[in-house]
């Protein structure tokens, strides 16, 4: 383009400079529109996406079933990287459903995993057992788990098939955070949650070197020293109860705050937040309230003994929640700070904001697929999976909002794509 047509292109963005601004957003403050990329489909129930910590660029794909799979960045990798299906039973709410890499795994290669185990006790109080093991990848091959190095460092009796939990993720401190359910049924007939004498309806907290009870095969990894239940009454791994199912939580990345998706009974949905600084013992609230209303308040404490939810929504917006991530990620600045979460039932996304310690949500994306998991990668992007058996697939999430722009004259706008059609 000449010169001149140049000139003349500058003059018009100047003369439509006021206008523009009149209608961006703040700088850098522009609401995020969500989007879906598809990552990878052709999946059976995947409800795992997770990455290695190890500069590998790799995404671990979980399915239901006892599957994880390796996207590499290309393709879908051919062999498994882990198959837990011979040792684990799956349906409902049970199955494969967590997976946390070692904060050290690209020295030591360990991997932690969630899975549900059928009962071989004939024990009629137990529907199942929950499993937390560990594995190792093969010396020899990076994308595949080493069979042979399964070690149980938990095994933990479910009375009924659903509230399983499933969640596990290291915290900051580089211990083992690990989420557990009520044991099922509804409204919690044994009143678990409340109950420090059960590690159901809870999240534990362990480190997982070592096997602080040598007495007990069940049992076999230490507990930090610092966990609130230690040398008082209680389950000295727990770390936070009155949770009915915690299906999904994650750490701030960047705070180390906790964000807890906890699943409603019949009426309400929540997240809870839990500080970086907490030292743990923190109640929230099931099966006394249900998000903030009361449920069942027989033999409760008063209301400022627990801990209610930073956001609720009621059944009229879906049937439950699927906690997701405080986004940090490098890609999209307007969605930085949001925390992203979702409702399995509808599909809608909520971003959530703060402001000082007051949350609120937007809807920002209406997807109509089962969102039954969040997932980040090493740099911090964010991915959703579709449970659907045979056509599941997940999803990366992006931001298609206008980015902010500083031009060399000093020009800055909310909406580069503007910018571009007016600029040569
Ligand atoms: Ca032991
Ligand atoms: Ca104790």
């Amino acid at each position: 383009m000449s010169q001149h047509h140049n000139a003349m292109a500058r003059l018009a963005l100047v003369l439509a400079l006021p206008l523009l601004l009149a209608l961006a957003a703040p700088a850098g403050a522009a609401e995020p529109i969500l989007d879906l990329e598809l990552v990878v489909g052709g999946l059976t129930d995947p409800v795992i996406v997770a990455n290695a910590g190890d500069a590998s660029g790799r995404l671990f794909i979980g399915e239901q079933d006892g599957l994880v799979w390796i996207w590499d960045g290309t393709q879908l990798l051919p062999t498994p990287f882990l198959d837990v299906t011979a040792q684990s039973v799956s349906g409902g709410e049970m199955g494969l459903l967590g997976l946390a890499f070692d904060p050290d795994f690209a020295a030591n290669g360990r991997l932690y995993v969630y899975y549900s185990a059928p009962d071989t006790t004939g024990d009629p109080e137990v529907d199942h057992f929950t499993t937390i093991s560990r594995f190792t990848v093969d010396a020899g091959n990076p994308n595949l788990v080493d069979p042979a190095s399964e070690t149980v460092l938990l095994r933990y009796p479910q009375p009924y098939s659903n509230h399983n939990g499933g969640m596990l993720a290291f915290g900051p401190d580089n211990l083992l955070y690990i989420g557990l359910g009520d044991g099922g049924s509804g409204g919690d007939p044994g009143n678990r949650g409340q109950s420090l004498s059960t590690l159901l309806g809870k999240i534990l907290r362990i480190d997982p070197q070592g096997d602080g009870f040598p007495s007990d095969p069940d049992r076999n990894y230490t507990i930090p020293a610092d966990n609130p239940f230690v040398g008082v009454a209680g389950e000295d791994e727990i770390w936070a109860l009155g949770l009915r199912n915690p299906w999904r939580f994650s750490f701030d990345r960047l705070t180390g705050d906790l964000f807890i998706g906890d699943v409603g009974q019949n009426a309400w949905e929540e997240i809870d937040l839990e500080p970086a600084a907490s030292p743990g013992g923190a109640n929230y609230g099931w099966r006394c309230y249900e998000g903030s209303h009361p449920y069942n308040t027989t033999g409760c404490a008063a209301p400022d003994q627990y801990v209610f939810p930073i956001l609720e929504y009621p059944h009229s917006q879906g049937c439950s929640v699927t906690g997701g991530y405080r986004y940090r990620g490098p890609a999209f600045p307007n969605l930085v700070g949001y925390y992203l979460y979702a409702d399995y039932c509808t599909g809608t996304v909520w971003g959530a904001t703060t402001n000082g310690s007051t949350w609120s949500s937007t809807p920002l994306l209406s997807s109509f697929l089962s969102v039954a998991s969040f997932g980040e990668d090493e740099s911090g992007e964010l991915y959703i999976t579709d449970r659907v058996s045979g056509v599941g697939a997940v999803y990366r999430i992006i931001d298609t909002s206008p980015t902010d722009q500083v031009f060399a004259d000093g020009f800055e706008s909310g909406d580069a794509s503007a910018w571009s059609a007016v600029i040569p």
